[in-house]
């Protein structure tokens, strides 16, 4: 296996010294060895991955250095745009090195999310044309593949990708980890707002640990799972497919569970939501300062104003809690207010080590779902 230590000095000894990217389960220790082997300025975790290429390009043109974004492949969309549109040799040319996480890849278990974009993946590159090496965790195949790629982004001028496959880095745990006290988990927040909705109340879970969270709490109440849809893919939509609900059924009420590094990812939601002025639409924001679900990098959750974002756009109702009386207390204001509504609820980071995953594929949640919004 590949030491993260031994790929971020060759990095660097080949110049490469600036890190943009949104973590990832796969890129977990390698991650974590950048958060605690940079200064503050030479590593940025972005709001989503075509942001960070944003970043990487300003970098550049600042530095005439080479950056490097790290990204899972599920964040390759995100990225596609500003890399086809700006990056690419035949618009500005710029040398980027991209180390892409590799979910999904054929042959290996993953979750449906992941399958098709793993799957696709090497031909999204190729259709890109951004030429690629792929890291296995072999350290002199690493070495030969970081000199290839430098080699490349010197004479082209253009990106190159490393394509890290599942197991490829040794553990690194982040030693950085900022210590919380907040009374209670994510899952505790989820399990208490789950306990003061009615029957009919309609639920949309973000990415990660929440909908799995949400899934493991229906199974043990007996309630089915056709109450609630579960972003599985596609971060940081969560809040516009209730909002696109809520807008329908206006006799419902609409429960978005969305997470800080969700919600950062496309802020910009934040500002419809607010304008819209869907009366039956709640955005509950749980906050625990961190990409929880994929080794507890940071956000800026902590460091920003949710409820002032919120206020700012237009949300009606504004509330925050940290407490299991603050929760209830809030759900109860929720339920009597018009919304759009806003709850932040502060939690602190981590997971229940045996967390399960839906049994049910997500055509089967979906048509649950279906049924229950008729
Ligand atoms: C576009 C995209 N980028 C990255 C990921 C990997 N990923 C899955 S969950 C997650 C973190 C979510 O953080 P947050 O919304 O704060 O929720 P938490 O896990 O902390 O509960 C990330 C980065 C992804 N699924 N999709």
């Amino acid at each position: 296996m590949l030491s993260p230590k031994l790929f971020f000095e060759l990095l660097v000894e080949k110049g490469i010294d600036f890190f943009v990217g949104i973590p990832d389960s796969i890129l977990k220790s390698f991650c974590a060895y950048i958060t605690d082997h940079t200064s503050k300025g030479s590593h940025i975790i972005c709001a989503n991955e075509g942001t960070a290429v944003g970043l990487a390009i300003g970098y550049h043109l600042a530095t005439n250095k080479v950056p490097l974004i790290y990204m899972q492949n599920s964040g390759l969309g995100n990225a596609v745009n500003p890399l086809l549109s700006l990056v690419d040799r035949e618009v500005y040319s710029i040398p980027v090195l991209m180390v892409i996480a590799w979910r999904g890849e054929p042959g290996r278990k993953d979750e449906p999310q992941h399958k098709k974009q793993g799957r696709v993946m090497l031909a999204l590159m190729e259709a890109m044309e951004i030429p690629y090496e792929i890291i296995t965790g072999n350290p002199e195949a690493a070495n030969n593949a970081v000199q290839k790629a430098v080699s490349y982004m010197k004479e082209n001028s253009a990106p190159f990708a490393l394509v890290v496959r599942e197991g490829a880095f040794d553990s690194y745990t982040l030693k950085d980890m900022q210590k919380l006290s907040f009374p209670l988990t994510r899952e505790d927040a989820i399990k208490l707002i789950i306990d003061s909705l009615c029957d009919e109340d309609i639920v949309i879970s973000t990415t990660g640990m929440s909908s799995r969270e949400v899934f493991e709490y229906r199974e043990e109440l007996n309630h089915g799972h056709g109450r609630d849809f579960l972003t599985v893919g596609g971060m940081g939509h969560a809040s516009q497919i209730a909002l696109g609900i809520a807008s329908q059924k206006h006799n419902r009420k609409v429960f978005c569970f969305d997470g800080d590094g969700s919600v950062i990812m496309h802020m910009g939601a934040m500002a419809i939501n607010g304008v819209q002025k869907c009366e039956n639409f709640i955005h509950i924001v749980i906050n625990n300062g961190a990409h929880g679900s994929v080794g507890g990098q940071p956000t800026v959750g902590f460091d920003i104003n949710f409820r002032g974002v919120a206020k700012a756009v237009g949300y009606k109702t504004i509330l925050e809690a940290e407490t299991k009386e603050e929760i209830n207390r809030s759900m109860d204001v929720l339920k009597k207010s018009k919304g759009p509504s806003f709850l932040e609820i502060r939690v602190n980071k981590g997971h229940r080590k045996d967390l399960g995953r839906p049994t049910m594929t997500p055509v089967e949640n979906k048509n649950a779902f279906m049924e229950f919004l008729k």
